[in-house]
């Protein structure tokens, strides 16, 4: 798994202009070797791959990081470590990870890894970790199921008068016993107005009749990430909690239907964003399609106006979730995870849609 990871990583070298890469951040420290811990970078060179971490560490990564030299560095830090390996290595031009690297951190790299030359690196590990393989995609499934069995237990809680943080909480504790580690990002329970807050994460409100809820929640499982919503409404329905539902639901369910690689992620944001302009609701919608899913909650590649120039490809893992938001009123969105196919997708989440009326 390490093995063909670094290899993907070892065969874009050249093309992104440096002789080696010096990973830092820790999705994609736990991508490359397999290693859990918190602390640690990897040296990827032309010849080899090497983590370095602590003595807290040791014992662990080399339990984990199966096929990658493991190598121990001082309390002092790895920079001298690895300044040693560069040299071995002939590297002149080290690749960094320029978005996730603070100001304070690559100026100490500068300074403690000179002559080397540090070029950015952009995205390039983030767009290989958005092509999943079969052992991550077995993962997210399962991730998947846990959020499923997750809404289908809360149900049974949500009535008038519960509390949204309680809601949450069941959520949250209920994820744990199906094994998750915990939850994905903070869980929104958005009752009544506050659904029209599109991260209205889960607060002391007391759920009152005729309002419409929205779940949104992942489970953290096994490293990775789920994402679902879902909108119920806690009865009685209005006709306009009718209307705003339908057409979420048919722009949702229309990418679903149309979404498949070669695409762009402006034309998979597109499909939801046309049908609900089409009904008035545009500026009601101010948020993208989309986004990747994995090891992190958001990751590569977006359904989204911004993303013309990213191309969907199979093995990318992506939400749907088109949602509209009234202000004074409330909102809907629903939420699935999809992972691309050869000719279009497979929808992980399984959650019903239709419009769950509790009374
Ligand atoms: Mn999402």
């Amino acid at each position: 798994m390490s093995e063909a990871r670094i290899a993907r990583l070892r065969g874009e070298l050249a093309s992104l202009g440096g002789d080696a890469m010096l990973v830092t951040g820790g999705h994609n420290r736990r991508y490359l070797t397999g290693f859990t811990g918190t602390a640690g970078v990897v040296l990827v060179t032309a010849g080899g791959a090497v983590l370095f971490t602590d003595f807290r560490y040791t014992e662990l990564a080399n339990a984990q990081a199966v096929g990658v030299e493991v190598a121990e560095h001082p309390p002092t830090g790895y920079y001298d470590r690895v300044a040693e390996r560069l040299r071995g290595a002939g590297v002149q031009r080290l690749l960094f990870e320029d978005g996730t690297v603070s100001y304070a951190q690559y100026a100490l790299l500068k300074e403690r890894l000179a002559p080397v030359e540090l070029v950015p690196a952009g995205k390039a590990l983030e767009k290989l970790r958005a092509v999943k393989d079969a052992t991550e995609l077995a993962v997210i499934q399962e991730a998947a199921d846990v959020a499923d069995r997750t809404f289908s237990h809360i149900l049974g809680y949500l009535k008038p008068g519960a509390k949204e943080s309680d809601i949450a909480l069941e959520m949250e504790f209920y994820m744990r016993k199906l094994g998750a580690s915990g939850t994905s990002f903070d869980t929104i329970v958005a009752s009544g107005e506050r659904s029209a807050m599109p991260h209205g994460v889960a607060s002391d409100r007391i759920i009152g009749p005729g309002e419409f809820v929205t779940l949104d929640f992942g489970a953290s499982y096994k490293g990775y990430c789920s994402d679902l919503t879902r909108t119920v409404v806690v009865g009685p329905a209005t006709e306009r909690h009718k209307e705003i539902y339908g057409i979420v639901l048919e722009a949702q369910l229309h990418a679903l239907a149309h979404l498949k690689p070669g695409i762009t992620g402006r034309e998979g944001d597109a499909l939801t964003r046309d049908i609900i302009t089409r009904y008035g609701y545009g500026d009601q919608y101010g948020h993208s399609t989309g986004h990747g899913i994995g090891l992190e909650i958001h990751e590569e590649p977006r359904l989204s106006y911004s993303a013309p120039d990213t191309i969907l490809l199979p093995g990318h893992v992506v939400t749907v979730e088109p949602g509209i938001y009234v202000p004074g009123f409330g909102g809907v969105r629903i939420e699935d995870d999809v992972v691309l196919t050869d000719d279009g997708i497979k929808i992980l989440t399984r959650s019903p849609k239709e419009l769950i009326v509790l009374e």
